[in-house]
């Protein structure tokens, strides 16, 4: 089953949304697999945001992430990046469509209530740097008979 690495961003969680946000990907059919409240250590934001390192914005992207804790999770299901980064929606949330986490929620890209891994291989990788294997637990759900066809 496909994977992704979805984050409840520093503001989602002051905002308390992070229930919010876990109901959407529920009620959508996803399953999540593994989850934790965790204030990201350096390390960590360093190899995620690896690609940004030397952009313009990311001594302040590196402030805001680490500027409380964060709830991370893996969710599983057919798609389930695609899915997910289209619930999401776009990352600067004054283009985000109504209907979608950051349409709905949030006003500037600073800000931007959650993180979502943009391709399996991105997923892949994302996973490996914030969980170990054991805290992943798979397991069935009961209406997946209803969600696959
Ligand atoms: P994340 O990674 O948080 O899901 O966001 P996206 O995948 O949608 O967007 P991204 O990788 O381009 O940006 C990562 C992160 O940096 C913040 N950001 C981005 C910012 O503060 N200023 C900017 O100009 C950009 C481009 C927001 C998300």
């Amino acid at each position: 089953m496909d994977r992704t690495f979805l984050m409840v961003k520093p503001d989602g969680v002051q905002r308390g949304l992070i229930g919010d946000v876990i109901a959407r990907f529920e009620k959508k059919g996803l399953k999540m697999v593994a989850g934790k409240f965790e204030k990201l250590p350096e390390e960590r934001v360093l190899e995620h945001y690896a690609e940004h390192v030397e952009k313009p914005f990311f001594p302040g992207l590196k402030s805001y992430i680490m500027s409380g804790p964060c709830f991370l999770m893996v969710w599983e299901g057919k798609d389930v990046v695609a899915i997910t980064r289209q619930m999401i929606g776009a990352t600067n949330p004054a283009e985000a469509a109504p209907g979608t986490i950051r349409g709905d929620y949030a006003l500037e890209i600073g800000m931007n209530v959650i993180h979502g891994s943009d391709s399996d291989e991105t997923a892949a990788r994302e996973i490996a740097i914030h969980f170990a294997p054991e805290e992943i637990a798979p397991y069935a759900r009961i209406d997946e008979a209803f969600l696959y066809e």
